[in-house]
């Protein structure tokens, strides 16, 4: 009787533990996000950008970005055109599953515009990341993204402002 009785009980532990496996590999991480920054800003400036390096586990595409400092949030890249650095909003940026991809000054950028409040050096600004998956479903990724005159890192000797002047509207 008492092996009957564990079989019985083996069944829904096992079912379970399977079900708890499945809850953990869903919220397992399917982008890296390192190294994000926003640039700061001062008063009266409509505009900034954010950077960071994304790095997916499986192929994800980044459909839209928003952050409630910012009336509007876009996915930006930036081109030279003649002698003239120009950016434009793309609508989708692609992250091949285990290829890095660099949004940092000068290239691919989220840009922030709008902006509802100055964004002052050692705060935090959350950013949602808006990522489509292989079968079409929509997956929203908040990250806390510090606020920075420069890039984590970067030598300080390195013009703070140097990628503002271009990066205008
Ligand atoms: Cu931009």
């Amino acid at each position: 009787m008492r092996s009957l009785f564990l079989r019985g009980l083996a069944t829904p532990l096992l079912s379970l533990l399977a079900l708890l496996a499945t809850a953990a590999f869903a919220q397992s991480p399917a982008l890296k996000v390192e190294g994000a920054w926003v640039r700061t800003s001062v008063p009266g400036q409509s505009g900034t950008g954010a950077f960071m390096r994304l790095t997916a586990a499986e192929p994800l595409t980044l459909v839209g970005v928003s952050t409630p400092v910012a009336g509007v949030a876009e996915i930006h890249e930036m081109k030279m055109e003649g002698d003239v650095m120009r950016m434009r909003a793309l609508p989708a940026l692609a992250l091949p599953a285990g290829q890095s991809v660099d949004l940092r000054p000068g290239g691919h950028h989220l840009m922030l515009m709008q902006l509802r409040t100055p964004l002052k050096p050692d705060t935090q600004v959350p950013v949602t990341l808006v990522l489509r998956d292989a079968r079409g479903a929509e997956r929203r990724m908040e990250v806390q993204v510090p606020v920075a005159v420069r890039a984590p890192g970067a030598a300080a000797s390195q013009p703070a402002n140097a990628h503002q002047g271009s990066h205008r509207h």
